[in-house]
């Protein structure tokens, strides 16, 4: 299948070929460098996410990733994480609490158990089985921003989190990370991890460890992950929309913009929400494209190294 032209939004200049590391906002930047070093060792795609992750979750500054990471309105710090890799193989963990490195423990429901995801409860005691320490998540910032949270009224308005990151106060609001790895075998794999959306209701699980919406990859056409307003990215399974897309013949960069396209025809409403999709082509091709400006991705080829692109967004056109 073809597609016009128009049906191309500008898109994040992408380059030859393998490896080719992208991941979701600024935070990106560091992360790609870490799974750059496995690739450049000739490590797998699987690898290179799952170290790429890593650097954010263990970032006590990247306040909606692991370690860090807004709670929920009840004060609590939960994960949400999965991967998935080039054969199809995938694993989640959702509402872990306790565990810094949630991406990791998705992986070891993947390999280690008959299962795709472990929640809650569950999640953490499987961890601790594994291996993996427990670690008091709140941090002291955390703490205090979620005591002033509640002073100033708490619940009341916080239902929605800010539409455009440039608008919010210091960017944190929106920093789940996502990101896509094509190794130097031709072989993609995918992470996505995030503490979810701030002050979020106890129990609340958003699209992030969602094998489909967050993130979503088959080898032979493409991978893609997904960030911002996660109910609105589950409601139209918004990864896995993403690579079927690109099955019937969108290029990346289409097929991100048919994901936000759905979303804006949603009857529901989505005037105030932000999100932002990614994806990798088995050629190495990136795009992206996100509901409203103030979305980035980091992007690390061989040609262009790694930086930080702006994505395109309707308002742009
Ligand atoms: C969620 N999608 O839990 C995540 C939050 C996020 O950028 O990605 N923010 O809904």
């Amino acid at each position: 299948m073809t597609h016009p032209a128009s049906d191309e939004p500008p898109s994040p200049p992408s380059g030859p070929r393998a490896p080719v590391v992208v991941s979701t906002w600024p935070y990106g930047v560091p992360a790609n460098e870490a799974a750059w070093a496995v690739l450049a060792d000739g490590g797998t795609a699987l690898d290179a996410v799952e170290a790429g992750v890593a650097v954010t979750e263990a970032d006590p500054e990247a306040r909606t990733v692991g370690l860090g990471g807004y709670p929920d309105r009840t004060g609590v710090v939960t994960l949400d994480a999965c991967v998935m890799d080039e054969r199809g193989r995938c694993g989640a963990v959702a509402a872990l609490e306790d565990i810094v490195h949630p991406t990791a423990v998705a992986r070891a429901v993947m390999e280690e158990t008959p299962h795709v995801m472990l929640v809650g409860e569950g999640a953490r005691t499987f961890a601790l089985e594994q291996g993996f320490e427990a670690t008091d998540l709140l941090t002291e910032q955390s703490r205090r921003d979620w005591e002033a949270w509640k002073a100033g009224g708490g619940a009341e308005g916080a239902q929605r989190p800010e539409p455009n990151v440039e608008k919010a106060a210091g960017r944190g609001n929106h920093d789940t990370i996502g990101m896509l790895a094509l190794d130097a075998e031709g072989h993609l794999s995918g992470a996505c991890t995030t503490s979810g959306t701030k002050w979020k209701m106890r129990g609340r699980v958003g699209d992030s460890p969602l094998i489909g919406a967050g993130l979503y990859v088959d080898e032979e056409v493409g991978a893609a992950c997904a960030t911002g307003w996660g109910e609105a990215i589950i409601q139209v399974a918004g990864s896995h929309l993403a690579v079927e897309a690109m099955r019937q013949g969108a290029s990346p960069a289409a097929a991100c913009r048919r994901v936000v396209e759905r979303i804006r025809a949603l009857p529901t409403d989505t005037s105030d929400i932000q999100v932002g999709v990614v994806a990798l082509s088995p050629a190495g091709e990136v795009g992206a494209y996100s509901l409203r400006s103030g979305f980035e991705v980091a992007q690390y080829t061989p040609d262009a190294g790694n930086r930080l692109v702006e994505v395109a967004h309707p308002d742009a056109e």
